[in-house]
């Protein structure tokens, strides 16, 4: 056929190098910086063009990147919500421009599931059961009352409604469980401290913590060193990820169990936009791979991980 004029060529000058718009959420945690690496990397491996954009946790950043990339007719969108509802308005311009979407990380809510073509991601409502019946585990010998405090994700995002919904079900069970205070510490260990320091104060006798992620666990644990208390003993702790500086703090004995929540999405996700671009059939749904750590498995895990 003729040749195809630079006009008329996607953002790759029109040779057959996919061209991949990518929104992500931000860079709040340990985890996200891992997660855009895996990303980053995989697209440099797998010779995608990858058009990286950092949305600060903001969803209007995130729908101004997703328009841009349609501006710009990327071959493929993917990017990670950083809440669940919202997205049919953005997600129905990119239909109608005919480029695909892949969900990765967390989920939408939209009931239209034609507009992605499938979600790469964990099963957070598992990852919450994994950490109650962890907890159900421990107290299982004990009558008593146990105190919990929680430090959930950011408002409104699938991991934190979804981490503690799987939590409340398993927990729910005996109600010698009692969440006394539950409030968003949106991911981040400022945040986590800084609410930690709130639930010390208005709360004497607290049991356990459970956050939905490593770093707002680690800003707790210097809350609760500041009010004099020894994380891991007098309150437990159970975080979600297992990043490298949560392992070592479970290693030390500051937390006493991670639910892994893989950030290493990149080589998967490169995978699917292949096929997808190719007009491939893929699954709806990929889950994730992943396990749980106690303080004796992350003494061990420690010296490989990979983040
Ligand atoms: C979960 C991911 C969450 C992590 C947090 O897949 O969306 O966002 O658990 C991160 O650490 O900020």
């Amino acid at each position: 056929g003729g040749t195809t004029s630079a006009s008329q060529a996607g953002p790759g000058g029109g040779d057959d190098k996919i061209t991949m718009g990518f929104s992500q959420v931000g860079a709040e945690s340990g985890w996200r910086t891992a997660n855009t690496k895996s990303v980053q990397e995989s697209a440099e491996s797998a010779g995608i063009d990858l058009k990286f954009s950092d949305a600060q946790q903001k969803q209007e950043n995130q729908i101004k990147a997703i328009r841009s990339f349609i501006q710009q007719k990327v071959d493929v969108i993917a990017f990670s919500p950083v809440v669940e509802s919202g997205w049919d308005t953005v997600l129905k311009e990119a239909k109608n421009a005919k480029i695909p979407v892949i969900l990765t990380d967390r989920a939408v809510d939209s009931q239209d599931t034609s507009l992605y073509k499938t979600f790469l991601g964990s099963d957070f409502v598992e990852e919450g059961k994994k950490a109650g019946q962890w907890l159900v585990e421990e107290y299982k010998d004990s009558t008593d009352t146990v105190n919990i405090v929680e430090l959930q994700g950011t408002t409104g995002s699938a991991p934190a409604n979804d981490r503690k919904a799987g939590f409340a079900e398993v927990i729910g069970a005996d109600p010698k469980f009692k969440v006394i205070a539950s409030q968003t510490g949106d991911f981040t260990r400022a945040k986590g401290k800084e609410v930690m320091e709130a639930f010390l104060k208005s709360n004497p006798d607290i049991d356990v913590l459970y956050a939905h992620n490593d770093d707002m666990g680690l800003g707790a644990i210097e809350a609760i060193e500041g009010a004099g208390k020894v994380p891991g003993k007098d309150i437990k702790i159970i975080t979600v990820d297992a990043v490298k500086d949560g392992m070592q703090a479970l290693a030390d004995g500051k937390i006493n169990y991670i639910v892994e929540c893989s950030p290493l999405l990149g080589p998967q996700l490169m995978d699917l936009a292949q096929k997808v671009v190719k007009g491939e059939q893929v699954p709806a749904r990929v889950v994730t791979e992943e396990t749980t750590f106690t303080q004796e498995q992350a003494k061990e895990a420690l010296p490989t991980r990979q983040y």
